[in-house]
């Protein structure tokens, strides 16, 4: 392998890189105003003891066969050679596709996996199972946005239309007055964007806008949620009660005749029934500033401000996607909606409402003029779906009807799951419940490059490759730099990259042409990027051919400016160019919704409690926000993601006065816990937090003292073992892990070092355990 720079690209950044040894340096990509701190996580991830080395199976697997087992997760571990690897996964494929067919076989495999948009996990997994097995029970949505995809179709359109599409930094920059941002706008979410992102910018338009004037108002628990350059002000509000703080504001604009009523009517449908909501006229309860400030602890006075401050300016309304990670957290999306609407500013230049600005370093950019190829996912033969959030449910309870956008639906008997490219025991709540889930399964597969709590949960662990160790192309469609990603190292170990290892399975099952087409990986980097080019050809643009796109290392592609968005042609003739809604309108009021005659999601927004309440025994919310120092849980052992940690300990923020009553000093080891487990984390007291409010970031690998425990204890710091595992809402079933309750106290017990990135050990066993039946499964 050549030791000079080549390109490469990562969800968080394009970047140059060149092995030193067994170090990585990197260079951030030259066109790239402000890089991500996260390269530095790189530098030592491609020899790090963290790394799975060869194939390994659960010795309780290998011994009994596929079954229920309660020892997942607290297994010894056995090394197989690829051969028997192959062959045990390919007969387990092979046994349950005959026994149950693809309902038997989980799919959904959720995760960001890398940046590479062919090795990309996801699409592997998803193409292997079509093209091999038939199909499989697949997922939908994301724990990113579970609730907002599924509303925002219902109420106003598409998700990715209005997130993406809805605004861009240059009109916020230019246009914007003001730019009220619920959940805030921090430059931790915006530095990364899933496929790649080569340029980030918003710091240096927050900055432009803010010179200008813009005013930014952060509506969140933390202070932290804004950055300094937005020069803006922090209106601290309880956690969960933005819903109940914007009807407030609209009832204000209501009750001094603020609302632009002519855009209401002209462009709404459901006005009225939102009135006699504010008014009490329902159920006798008047929404108005008082009632709000008693929810969400802002002011009646600070509220009346707001509400009068929002008149007669452009105003930019944007929902952080945290807002809707929680219980009933459609309804905050929903009522930014709104709020917008009754401001009359939607299709405005720098107005109206854009859903999860600075989330993610798509949003508020501009989209290439074509998108770079799929790999093509084959077809499911069969529809067996489960929103993604509910995997545990559906491992429970096997066979069991619920609710989901209108439909009532079924789990399915899942006997398998093959995981690539995510991370649930990073991703999901309620992990102990989640581990009983896996304990449910006859066998779970995973794919992974290093030793996660899902890869010890496993059956069987194969080893994948790094980006840094293969060929792809770094794409994202609000990215105009496609990226040739090149090798920088060799494989670590065994480590084979998912296209392989897919390759090498259907060879087995006899199916290898229908997976690959006859293809290899560059193959189907030179059969994509050709792909590219005819659609650019469409368009009269030509680009250079792939040789000398991979010599480039970088190419620069054509970008749709402003136009042609949804909502401003919609402002523009409601009639010509309606909204894709059932009325064409922006809907406050949802007679689609209504008719699903959901409890937990009303025809339209309303403020209904939190399922989760602080009480005498779990005084504190929550906060599981994402971390500044990672992306989710990727590279947890890197540089900079250790850095970030104390005693090797996550850092969990709370607010001075706390601390004093609690006698916790900064820097001590603290106990986070309540009915599902313990969670140990490092103090940071800090006055950039709500008093009575605990800020604990997701992605340090869970690292249970005791897996098998029914309340575990976390001693590395992962919130996920304390959050609740309960759907959004019948509407969306969208995950709900961004706020809890829990109780905190100094820690007293035993501080045993953390394990997580301490690889098992695999043991020797006699003789060749070669099980042929399942066990504990009589079926
Ligand atoms: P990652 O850490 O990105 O988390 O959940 P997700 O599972 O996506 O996991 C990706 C895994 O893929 C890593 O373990 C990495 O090693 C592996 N990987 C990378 N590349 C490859 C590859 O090429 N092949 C294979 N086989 N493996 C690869 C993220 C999810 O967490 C998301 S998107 C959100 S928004 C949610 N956020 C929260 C939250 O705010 N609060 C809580 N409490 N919980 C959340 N969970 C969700």
């Amino acid at each position: 392998m050549t030791q000079k720079a080549v390109m490469h690209s990562a969800h968080w950044g394009a970047f140059t890189a060149r092995l030193q040894g067994d170090r990585l340096a990197t260079q951030p990509f030259q066109g790239d105003p402000d890089p991500s701190p996260l390269l530095q996580n790189f530098t030592t991830a491609l020899r790090h003891p963290a790394r799975v080395t060869q194939p390994m199976a659960r010795r309780g697997w290998l011994e009994q066969g596929p079954g229920p087992d309660e020892r997942r997760g607290k297994d010894e571990w056995v090394a197989l050679s690829w051969d028997e690897a192959y062959a045990r996964v390919a007969d387990e494929l092979q046994r349950v596709g005959d026994r149950y067919g693809p309902a038997g076989i989980f799919g959904g495999s959720y995760g960001w996996s890398s940046a590479g948009r062919f090795h990309h996990a996801q699409s592997q997994v998803h193409r292997f199972l079509n093209t091999v097995m038939g199909g499989y029970v697949r997922s939908v949505n994301s724990y990113s946005s579970g609730a907002a995809s599924v509303l925002l179709p219902h109420i106003v359109g598409d998700m990715n239309e209005i997130a993406r599409r809805g605004v861009s930094w240059e009109e916020i920059a230019q246009h914007s007055d003001i730019v009220l941002a619920f959940g805030g706008l921090a430059l931790k979410n915006a530095q990364v964007a899933s496929g790649g992102l080569s340029e980030h910018t918003e710091r240096s338009f927050m900055q432009q806008a803010a010179q200008r004037g813009t005013r930014f108002i952060s509506v969140s628990p933390l202070k932290t949620d804004l950055p300094d350059e937005a020069q803006g002000e922090w209106l601290a509000l309880r956690p969960g009660t933005d819903a109940a703080l914007m009807l407030g504001i609209l009832s204000v604009l209501l009750s001094e005749k603020r609302t632009d009523e002519a855009f209401l009517a002209r462009y709404t449908v459901g006005w009225p029934q939102m009135v006699a909501y504010l008014r009490g006229e329902e159920d006798g309860t008047v929404r108005d500033a008082v009632w709000a400030a008693a929810i969400c602890g802002v002011s009646a006075a600070a509220i009346t401000r707001l509400a009068r401050q929002l008149h007669g300016r452009r105003v930019l309304i944007t929902v952080a996607h945290a807002l809707q990670r929680a219980g009933h957290g459609e309804q905050p999306v929903w009522l930014g909606l709104v709020l917008a609407a009754a401001l009359g500013q939607p299709g405005l230049p720098g107005g109206g409402y854009t859903y999860a600005l600075g989330a993610l370093g798509h949003y508020g950019k501009h989209h290439n003029l074509v998108s770079f190829p799929a790999l093509p996912q084959g077809r499911n033969g069969i529809d067996r779906l489960i929103p993604v959030a509910r995997i545990a449910d559906m491992l429970l309870h096997p066979g069991t009807q619920f609710d989901y956008n209108g439909r009532r639906l079924t789990y399915p008997h899942v006997r398998l799951a093959l995981w690539a490219g995510g991370n649930p025991f990073h991703h999901h709540q309620d992990l102990a419940r989640l581990r009983q889930a896996f304990c449910q399964l006859d066998t779970l597969i995973v794919h992974e490059s290093v030793w996660t709590a899902t890869a010890r949960h496993a059956d069987i662990v194969l080893p994948a490759t790094l980006s840094l160790e293969r060929e792809d192309i770094g794409a994202a469609p609000t990215d105009r730099h496609l990226v040739a990603m090149q090798p920088v190292a060799e494989p670590c170990g065994e480590a084979q990259d998912d296209y392989t290892i897919f390759t090498m399975l259907a060879r087995r099952l006899g199916r290898e042409q229908a997976f690959t087409e006859g293809r290899d990986a560059r193959g189907w980097l030179q059969h994509l990027y050709g792909q590219l080019q005819e659609k650019l050809a469409a368009h009269a643009v030509t680009l250079p051919d792939f040789a000398t796109f991979w010599q480039a290392g970088v190419l620069t592609l054509p970008q749709l400016k402003d136009g042609g968005r949804l909502i401003n042609a919609f402002r523009a003739d409601p009639i010509a160019a309606p909204l894709p809604t059932p009325s064409g309108k922006i809907e406050i009021y949802s007679a689609t919704i209504a008719g699903f005659a959901y409890p937990s999601c009303p025809g339209h927004p309303v403020w209904l409690t939190p399922p989760q309440q602080p009480d005498a025994d779990h005084p504190f919310w929550l906060i599981a926000n994402q971390p500044a120092t990672r992306l989710h849980s990727q590279l947890d052992f890197g540089e900079y993601s250790l850095s970030g940690k104390r005693q090797g300990r996550e850092q969990c923020s709370l607010h001075p006065d706390d601390a004093r009553r609690l006698n916790i000093r900064d820097g001590d080891i603290i106990e986070l816990y309540n009915m599902r487990g313990h969670v140990l984390a490092s103090a940071r007291v800090t006055p950039h937090i709500m008093p009575g409010v605990v800020q604990l970031p997701t992605g340090a690998w869970y690292d249970p003292v005791d897996p098998a425990a029914r309340r575990p204890l976390c001693r590395h710091g992962n919130p996920n073992v304390l959050t609740l595992d309960k759907g959004t809402s019948a509407l969306t079933q969208g995950c709900s892990g961004q706020l809890t309750v829990v109780q905190v106290r100094k820690y007293q017990g035993e501080l045993t070092p953390v394990q997580a990135f301490t690889p098992p050990q695999a043991v020797a066993i006699t003789g060749s355990p070669a099980p042929a039946a399942t066990h504990g499964d009589p079926s």
